[in-house]
């Protein structure tokens, strides 16, 4: 029995051992998991002190901005081929003001790059810009327009521009939080409207919102294209565009002949100073001369020397810009183009012939293949600057140009401000074909004496392009002469002259042939052309 009692023993401690055991095995896990959580716990602890104060700040950004999105419903928005979001990032409050910050996205999913970039919307006098970065800013009749800086005008086929933002204060907070709504994308100074149709099949009320925007898109083209081709068949009689009838261009004795050998006319505008008017370089405009006005040719002035010309501070590259976006358009119009390397200050064209021979190298190798493209290499020499001196210029720059452009018609001015055609008579340009020489008139000052200068080269066979001219006085101001106008423009029928009209502008003086109060780029009414350029439509047109 006793040892019976000891094996009982012996057993129950052994298994006690093992309770134990077990027990505190189990309360180990329990500590050992406790001290796991605790560990993650810190480890969270410490990833969210990983993020630095700024970055804690930005990410409370992110939260505003994400509710500042919706509360912008940019979602709400048509989406479009070119695409804007305007969208309010932050907001705060200091001094009792309501501050605002944006951001402006465009993406441009087309083909083509965007040059003229503009963002607008209504503001009250209560609302004050704060700060903008990448951008510029303007308000005029209670209309804010943003637009690019200098180095974010052009916006690449298929890319999107991202950077530009700003800050509005107002005391007005909902007038702050309704912008975003009422911005507008504005390309080439016009409201852009095209939808964007790959993208309707988005989800919920977005779709059944999107297909109701596409057919308006559906009504948009319909019009756009009757307009087109209504357009095409005013730019001519067969509804093809001037340069798909007429193709290259060359000289035959004094006349102009197109493709097939026919006697052709140019008849046209000339634009302002592209630098000092850059806006009225739009598609749309020239569209309007060929479509409205029967146009088939538009003039690229580009000053070398004026004010901020092109070789007098003035910013090259955006210049180039101009004359390039310039020769783009007319060429999609399928309408000739002069580009015009307009001296006048600098009398003499070989002041400045280092950077004309550059200017003409560049611009004749990249439009080698464009064969309604002209180019007028002196726009008026003028003070004591002798054909001679003219002749010398134009031998440097002629082979220039011929190198590219062995064919390309070349206009050469003349001296006295374009004048001396019948000097040029005497002793024309050798050893080259295609080459014109330049006349210009202002009606009110330049009569009988300058029309008989014209005679004298026609009877000598030099053929003259009328590149410039205006119906009031030399100046480009004071009044009108309808009956000087009238006799030039028997002369130029007469003799089957080409001739671009100075100004396309809506410059204060009589030349400009728009209206100082009228900012439209494009599309103008006849009521808001100048008497000027109501009198050369009706020449154009005729
Ligand atoms: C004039 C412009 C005027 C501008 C001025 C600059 O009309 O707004 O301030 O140039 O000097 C020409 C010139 C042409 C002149 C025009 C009228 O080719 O540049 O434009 N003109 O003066 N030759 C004769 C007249």
């Amino acid at each position: 029995m006793k040892n019976k009692t000891k094996i009982l023993i012996v057993i129950s401690s052994f298994l006690m051992i093992i309770i134990l055991g077990l027990v505190f095995v189990l309360l180990l896990d329990e500590e050992d998991k406790k001290v796991k959580e605790q560990n993650s716990t810190t480890k969270v602890i410490e990833e969210t002190y990983e993020v630095s104060p700024e970055e804690a700040n930005e990410s409370d950004n992110t939260t505003i901005s994400e509710e500042a999105k919706e509360d912008t419903s940019q979602s709400d928005k048509p989406v479009y081929k070119i695409n804007l979001s305007m969208s309010k990032t932050n907001e705060w409050e200091s001094d009792g003001k309501f501050y605002a910050q944006f951001d402006i996205k465009i993406n441009n999913k087309t083909s083509d790059k965007i040059t003229n970039w503009k963002v607008s919307f209504p503001v009250s006098d209560s609302v004050e810009m704060d700060n903008i970065w990448n951008g510029t800013d303007k308000v005029s009749n209670g209309v804010m327009v943003i637009s690019s800086a200098e180095y974010n005008q052009e916006i690449s086929a298929k890319s999107e521009l991202k950077d530009v933002g700003f800050i509005m204060y107002s005391t007005n907070k909902d007038e702050l939080n309704e912008l975003s709504e009422k911005a507008v994308l504005l390309i080439d100074d016009k409201e852009y409207k095209e939808l964007d149709n790959d993208n309707k099949e988005t989800s919920g009320d977005k779709t059944s919102q999107a297909s109701d925007v596409s057919e308006e898109k559906n009504d948009n083209e319909t019009t756009e294209q009757t307009t087109n081709k209504s357009q095409a068949s005013k730019a001519e009689s067969n509804g093809k565009t001037p340069f798909e009838n007429h193709g290259k261009l060359s000289v035959n004795g004094t006349d102009i002949v197109d493709k097939d050998g026919n006697k052709f006319q140019l008849k046209g505008l000339s634009t302002h100073g592209i630098a000092w008017f850059p806006d009225y370089v739009n598609k749309d405009a020239f569209k309007t001369f060929r479509d409205d006005w029967g146009a088939n040719l538009i003039r690229l002035a580009m000053y070398t020397d004026e004010n901020m010309g092109y070789c007098a501070g003035g910013d090259k590259e955006k210049i180039k810009s101009l004359v390039c976006n310039g020769v783009d358009y007319a060429t999609e119009l399928g309408i000739y183009v002069i580009v015009d390397w307009h001296i006048l200050h600098d009398t003499d064209p070989n002041i400045h012939i280092d950077e004309s021979k550059i200017f003409f190298e560049e611009m004749t190798k990249k439009y080698s293949d464009h064969d309604n493209v002209i180019y007028e290499i002196c726009n008026e020499p003028n003070g004591s600057t002798t054909w001679d001196d003219v002749k010398k210029y134009a031998n440097e720059i002629i082979p220039i140009i011929r190198k590219n452009c062995p064919n390309a018609i070349i206009i050469v001015g003349t001296p006295t401000w374009s004048q001396d055609v019948d000097i040029a008579s005497n002793s024309p340009i050798e050893g080259y074909d295609n080459i014109m020489y330049a006349i210009h008139f202002y009606a009110a000052t330049h009569t009988d004496n300058i029309r008989s200068k014209v005679d004298e080269a026609h009877k000598n066979g030099l053929p003259v392009f009328v590149s410039e001219f205006s119906i009031c006085d030399a100046s480009g101001n004071g009044a009108i002469d309808y009956d000087q106008a009238e006799k030039w423009f028997d002369l130029i029928n007469k003799y089957n002259l080409s001739y671009a009209a100075w100004n396309i502008s809506n410059k204060d003086e009589t030349s400009s042939i728009i209206v100082p109060a009228c900012t439209k780029k494009s599309d103008w009414t006849v009521d808001e052309l100048s008497d000027t350029g109501k009198w050369i439509r009706e020449q154009i047109k005729n």
